[in-house]
């Protein structure tokens, strides 16, 4: 299998190449931000309360993500592999991870890092908020929490993954095919 962790700030592209990158390897894509969204538009009590923090730009509870993952893993055991986006955020989120794998035999291949400037994210949120609506990208507010949250919980999972040797950072900002291209030489290389 090859298990990708697409890994970087809010904005940085993660999403948006995934897309790409689910069609060229065939992965399962698992967003923990899309799942939290689902579950606020079917109206879940597990989405309403998702729902206030991440309008006020916290993460959810690390019990919360990995249970959804775990669900995930279970119902794609045939899958060519996966793509984590926004999972793991937290060195606890990490752990599970290498859990839950490690119960299906598996493991992370690598972790792609997309690196960012801030005031670049920032307006590519606040860019996506004017256009989609999306609660969590219209005020500039939340989006300095977000990027606060990944500097003092996310960030750290990065090093986790560079003491295992599976760390590539890659530049994010420029044309998406040519992010996506760097981003395929990473994957080829660590197969
Ligand atoms: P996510 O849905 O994961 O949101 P995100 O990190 O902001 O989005 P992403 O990084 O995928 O956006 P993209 O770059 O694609 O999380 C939302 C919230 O859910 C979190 O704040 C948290 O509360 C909660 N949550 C999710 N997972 C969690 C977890 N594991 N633990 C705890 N809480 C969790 O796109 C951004 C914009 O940039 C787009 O408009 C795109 O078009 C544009 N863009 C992309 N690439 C570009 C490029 N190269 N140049 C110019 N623009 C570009």
């Amino acid at each position: 299998m090859l298990n990708i962790v697409l890994f970087g700030p809010p904005g940085a592209g993660k999403g948006t190449q995934s897309q790409k990158l689910i069609e060229r390897f065939q992965l399962v894509h698992l967003s923990t931000g899309d799942l939290l969204r689902s579950e606020i538009t079917a109206g879940t009590s597990l989405g309403l309360e998702a729902k206030k923090l991440m309008d006020q730009g916290v993460l959810v509870p690390d019990a919360v993500v990995i249970g959804m993952i775990d669900s995930k893993l279970n119902a794609n055991k045939d899958a060519a592999g996966f793509i984590f986006d926004g999972f793991p955020r937290t060195i606890a989120q990490a752990e599970a991870l290498d859990g839950l794998l490690a119960s299906h035999s598996e493991k992370i291949s690598c972790m792609l890092s997309l690196k960012v400037s801030e005031e670049e994210l920032t307006r590519r949120l606040l860019l996506r908020g004017a256009e989609s609506g999306r609660p969590d990208d219209a005020n500039e507010m939340v989006i300095r929490k977000r990027i606060q949250e990944y500097e003092s919980k996310t960030a750290p999972v990065a090093g986790y993954y560079d003491q295992q040797q599976k760390l590539t950072e890659i530049d994010g900002i420029g044309e998406i095919d040519h992010i996506f291209t760097k981003l395929c030489q990473a994957i080829e290389a660590c197969r």
